[in-house]
């Protein structure tokens, strides 16, 4: 029944400018969602009862397909990739060392990681200026990395210690930094930075900036009412939000097939009237090239993009869940995508890096690692006094002052239509 569908996703693999626009005559409307994916895996996860028990099992696609390339990058110098590959090198590296860490009884809490979304973490953060603002989830350590976080900083914070970003006052990466580096903490609420990071979009406007606020939500996350509700604002305001969908497959233990009925999560974008793309999250130019032109679009005023990352989380929820509810054979394939073997082969068959410079960067990293670790385990707990402090602010402790300056309005009635017109200026 054709006449009766009103919407339907158009997949166009070359077109690569935004359309949010409908486009196509009649009574059918059909909506753009680039995809830049070189592969598109096709696999469902049902519910099967065996043995008395209930487990998934994958049907459809080709489990054993090769790995496609990398999609050659429009935007990214050779040098930019390398930094990029060494982001999510010390992201992979830093978490391997938080999971020994926590096995060592040095841990305070859980730890969560981003095990197999390094590309989507590090080369998204990567796209951002500056002076631009990212509000991460907790599977973003390497955006963290990236604007500015050292690893000891963030391995301070997973043993609780005094010189962590919170003093001691968090177990798990519940930091940010909105003075420095534009780092919204992450908030566990899901999709609540959505809202928040919506917001700092909009006071950058009424200073007259013109910039870009990222932040993440994953495909279970997505889910949320408070996910439309700031993403809506966001796009009715033409805020410069870049969404990026972290769709890894699973939320918790619940598969992506369970938790939605469409097929691509960008399609959602075609509901709040804005563009929706599609990437290959494990491929680190598709993400930069995504998130560069998501950017570019806030920067000039045009508003918010949703863009979708496909990938799969290759760990369990937390370091206390060994995922043993996923099928096997999909971390198999999976795995073959790694996303830094995939750059790495990809920069050396470019030679762009020779097998000499690349060892030499896989130790540089290892050391910097050894040392933020050593570091890290060396310094102190918080002293018991000091827990009590820092949670009130005693009149007059410490002022929160305005980042940039307050938006001042220059003329007009109290209440009048003018009013509400009147220019924004910075103090
Ligand atoms: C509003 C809300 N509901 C439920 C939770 C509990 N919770 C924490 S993480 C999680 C799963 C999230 O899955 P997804 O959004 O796919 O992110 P992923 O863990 O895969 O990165 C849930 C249900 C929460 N933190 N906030
Ligand atoms: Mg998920």
């Amino acid at each position: 029944m054709p006449k009766k569908r009103i919407a339907t996703a158009r997949v166009a693999r070359k077109k690569l400018t935004f359309s949010p626009e409908p486009t196509g005559k009649g009574d059918l409307r059909t909506y753009t969602i680039l995809d830049y994916r070189l592969e598109k895996p096709n696999f469902t996860l049902r519910q099967v009862c065996s043995g008395g028990g209930v487990h998934y099992a994958v049907s459809g696609g080709d489990l054993n397909a090769p790995v496609p390339p990398i999609r050659e990058s429009k935007y990214l110098s050779p040098k930019q990739l390398i930094e990029i590959y060494r982001w999510m090198m010390l992201n992979r590296g830093m978490e391997t060392a938080l999971e020994n860490l926590y096995k060592q009884g040095q841990v305070v809490g859980g730890v969560y990681f981003g095990l197999g979304q390094e590309a989507c973490s590090c080369a998204s953060a990567y796209a951002l200026r500056e002076d631009e603002w990212l509000g991460p989830m907790i599977r973003n350590q390497g955006a963290l990395l990236v604007r500015g976080f050292a690893p000891r900083d963030i391995m301070m914070q997973y043993m609780a210690k005094a010189g962590s970003p919170t003093k001691g006052r968090d177990a798990s990466s519940h930091l940010g930094d909105i003075e420095r580096r534009n780092v919204v903490s992450p908030i566990s609420t899901l999709g609540d930075l959505i809202p928040v990071l919506a917001g700092v979009a909009l006071g950058a406007r009424l200073q007259g900036r013109k910039i870009a606020a990222m932040t993440y939500i994953g495909d279970g996350g997505q889910s949320t009412g408070v996910t439309y509700e700031g993403l809506n604002f966001a796009a009715v305001q033409k805020l410069g939000l870049v969404l990026i969908v972290e769709n890894n497959l699973w939320g918790y233990s619940t598969p992506a097939d369970m938790q939605f009925c469409i097929k691509d999560l960008a399609e959602r974008a075609i509901a709040y009237g804005i563009p929706g793309v599609i990437v290959d999250g494990t491929d680190a130019c598709q993400v930069y090239d995504a998130c560069h032109e998501a950017c570019e679009r806030a920067r000039r005023g045009e508003g918010p993009t949703l863009i979708e990352a496909k990938m799969m989380r290759m760990k369990g929820h937390a370091i206390h869940d060994a995922a043993e509810y996923v099928p096997r054979a999909l971390f198999e394939y999976w795995k073959k995508r790694d996303p830094i073997a995939r750059l790495e082969r990809y920069l050396l068959q470019n030679k762009w890096l020779t097998a000499a410079q690349n060892a030499k960067l896989i130790a540089d990293v290892e050391r910097q690692l050894e040392e933020d670790r050593e570091l890290a385990v060396a310094s102190p707990m918080p002293v018991p006094e000091s827990a009590a402090g820092g949670v009130y602010c005693e009149a007059g402790c410490h002022k929160i002052k305005p980042k940039y300056g307050m938006p001042k309005v220059r003329s007009g009635n109290p209440g009048s239509m003018k009013d509400r017109e009147a220019t924004v200026h910075l103090k």
